[in-house]
Formats: C-alpha cells, sequence, structure tokens
C-alpha cells in the first residue's frame, strides 16, 4: 500500500490531483486511516507491532505528500509569475525624457516664420576657405572689419567661419537668382566670453535676390518676421551702420516686452543691400567653374542675427554661457514639451 500511495502521490501533477491521494490513503475514510481501524480487533500481543507498521506507512505517505505539496506549489507560483511578466495591461515605467534645446526652439520658430514666407533652409560648413568667408563677402585680407570678427585659424590655412555670410556666396554659386534663402548654424570667435557672448554661438542668415528688390522689402521682411515672434503689434527700428558685404548696411532691433512688464529695443542683427563687388565676386567663382555670370546688375538684401539673444530674453536666462555648460540645472528646465 505504501509503494501504490507513494507512486500516486508523485505522478499527481496539480494539487487537486495531489488533494484526491491524500483523501484516498490518509482522509478521514482513507485505507490507511480504515486499517488502524481494524487494530481494535486484533489479540492484544499484536496490536502494537501492527500500530508500529501502519504509522510507519502513514508517515512515510506523510513525508511524500508534503515534499510533492512543495514542489507543486512552487512550480505553480512559477508559472503564476512568469505569466505576470508580460501581463501587458500593466502601466508602464516611464522612461525619462529629454527636449529641444532653448536654442534649437528659437530656430524653429524663426525658421518657421521664414518657411511660411517661401524661403528655402539650408546649413553649410563649419570649416570654412578664408575666400568665401572673407574675400568673396568684400572683405580683403587689409580690411579693417576682419579685427571686428577674430578668427580660428586652422593650421591648413582654412578657418571656423566667423558669421554664415559665406553661405550667400556658397548658395548664390550654385543657384541663379531669383532666389530666397535663410541659413542655420554654429558660427565661432576668438574672443572674450561674457555674458553675451560666446565664442561659439549661432546665427540666422537671409539672403533675398531677385529683379526690384529694395530696402523696403528688407525693411518688410524683418518686420514680418519680428511679428511672428512678438506678435502683430511688434515694432522694428533700424539704424545706419556699416558691413563691408552690403550697401547700404543697418542694424535691427525689435522692441521687446514680456508679461511681467519688462520691456527693451534687442539688437538682433544686421543687414543691408548686397554689395555689387559681391555679386561679382559670385560671378568670378561660378565663371572658374564653367556657369554663367548672372548675378552682375541684379539686387539683393542679406541680413544676419543671433539667436542667442531672443532665447535669453524670451526664457529670462541671464547669461549666454549657460546655454553652452550643459549644466542640468538649466538644460533641465527644458525637458519634456517639445515647443
Ligand atoms: C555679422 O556677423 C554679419 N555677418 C551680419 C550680417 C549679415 C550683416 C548679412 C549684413 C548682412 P555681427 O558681427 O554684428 O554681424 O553679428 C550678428 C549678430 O550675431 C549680432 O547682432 C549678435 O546677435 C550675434 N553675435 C555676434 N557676436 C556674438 C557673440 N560673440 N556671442 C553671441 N552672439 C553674437
Amino acid at each position: 500500500m505504501q509503494h501504490e500511495a507513494i507512486t500516486e502521490i508523485q505522478a499527481a501533477q496539480t494539487l487537486d490531483d495531489l488533494q484526491g491521494v491524500k483523501t484516498r490513503y490518509v482522509g478521514k475514510s482513507g485505507l490507511v486511516t480504515k486499517e488502524l481501524g481494524t487494530l481494535g480487533r486484533l489479540p492484544p500481543e499484536e496490536r502494537k507491532a501492527r500500530g508500529a507498521e501502519i504509522n510507519a506507512v502513514r508517515q512515510a505517505i506523510d513525508a511524500a505528500l508534503t515534499e510533492r505539496e512543495g514542489v507543486l506549489k512552487r512550480a505553480a507560483l512559477d508559472a503564476k509569475l512568469s505569466s505576470e511578466a508580460i501581463d501587458v495591461t500593466l502601466p508602464g515605467l516611464g522612461l525619462p525624457s529629454g527636449g529641444l534645446h532653448p536654442i534649437n526652439r528659437v530656430y524653429d520658430e524663426l525658421i518657421g516664420i521664414y518657411e511660411r514666407l517661401g524661403y528655402a533652409v539650408v546649413e553649410g560648413p563649419e570649416v570654412e576657405d578664408e575666400h568665401y568667408n572673407f574675400e568673396a563677402l568684400n572683405v580683403p585680407w587689409y580690411h579693417p572689419a576682419r579685427d571686428l570678427q577674430d578668427t580660428f585659424w586652422l593650421e591648413d590655412g582654412r578657418l571656423l567661419r566667423t558669421h554664415t555670410s559665406p553661405m550667400q556666396i556658397r548658395y548664390m554659386v550654385e543657384h541663379e537668382p531669383a532666389l530666397k534663402v535663410v541659413v542655420r548654424g554654429k558660427v565661432y570667435r576668438y574672443e572674450a566670453t561674457d555674458a553675451t557672448h560666446e565664442s561659439m554661438f549661432h546665427q540666422l542668415e537671409g539672403l533675398v535676390v531677385g529683379e526690384g528688390i529694395s530696402m523696403a522689402d528688407l525693411k518688410g521682411t524683418i518686420a514680418e518676421m519680428a511679428r511672428g515672434l512678438y506678435g502683430a503689434s511688434a515694432k522694428v527700428r533700424f539704424q545706419p551702420s556699416y558691413y563691408p558685404f552690403v550697401e547700404p548696411g543697418a542694424d535691427f532691433a525689435v522692441w521687446w516686452e514680456n508679461p511681467r512688464g519688462e520691456s527693451k529695443w534687442l539688437e538682433l542683427g544686421g543687414c543691408g543691400m548686397i554689395h555689387p563687388n559681391v555679386f561679382k565676386a559670385v560671378d568670378d567663382l561660378r565663371e572658374a567653374q564653367g556657369k554663367a555670370r548672372v548675378y552682375e546688375g541684379q539686387t539683393g538684401f542679406a541680413f544676419g542675427l543671433g539667436p542667442e539673444r531672443i532665447a535669453m530674453l524670451k526664457y529670462g536666462v541671464p547669461d549666454i554661457r549657460y546655454f553652452y555648460a550643459n549644466d542640468p540645472r538649466v538644460l533641465g528646465q527644458f525637458r519634456g514639451e517639445l515647443g
């Protein structure tokens, strides 16, 4: 009987099966229990030995039951856990999210304005030839304006572009008029940094060339940008200024008001009508590449501005260096939303 019982116990595949075996052998009216009940009918001299025998069987069965129960319980728990591991209804754990850098947010806003006005958007090389960064922009080597943009020179004679204006040249060499384009990208200047000057910063350059383009178009375009940034009542100011690649040249500022009631003229950048020498330099480059001279006699305007200035005011960042110090206390404030 012990042998059968233990074979059945080990064959039990579920706790329910095992319970059945247990009832059959050691339950109230189980086989072992019944056997114990027959002891009283035995002669007293046999009773003790028979009792010990049945008890030994019972203990062996109990031990086998306990062991098998442990095995089946563990198996049931494992099955439960592994089915829970793929419970697709559980809420996710959430991932730490990044966010767009404040300068990219301002860029996206500015570029959105120009895309709506039909401008192409390009970037360009940060390592630039001297000819594109200076000469072709009417800044010969002896020109004092070179000192205004102190330059990082590379050992091979090239440089890190000091502004995005060389892309005016590159774009015109590749495209014929009429054209409207904005350039985004990093620029570099070898200068002492302070709260409003970095040695690496960004510019947005605009270039428009076409028949009859005038200073009025330039002013209208900057005013449209200001309205895009600061709403219908935005004001713009132009002051005469000098850049070798434009004539006449101007600096422009936008009247900036914020909800805290602060307001001021925000000096944004420079602009002007393309200098004839620039068109000539473009045609020379085109000719050297076997392309037609199509720029002499054209008119157009260009402008260049620094998005950092806009971002500092928009987000209340008091020092331009905070943008590039990779301090999570600053950039962490721009996590999450992408706008
Ligand atoms: C220029 O770089 C001209 N290429 C702009 C231009 C383009 C004029 C087309 C006419 C026609 P400027 O050096 O002023 O100009 O720089 C333009 C803007 O870049 C400045 O108004 C300012 O917003 C930003 N800027 C200049 N230097 C720094 C700097 N060190 N750190 C942060 N922003 C700067």
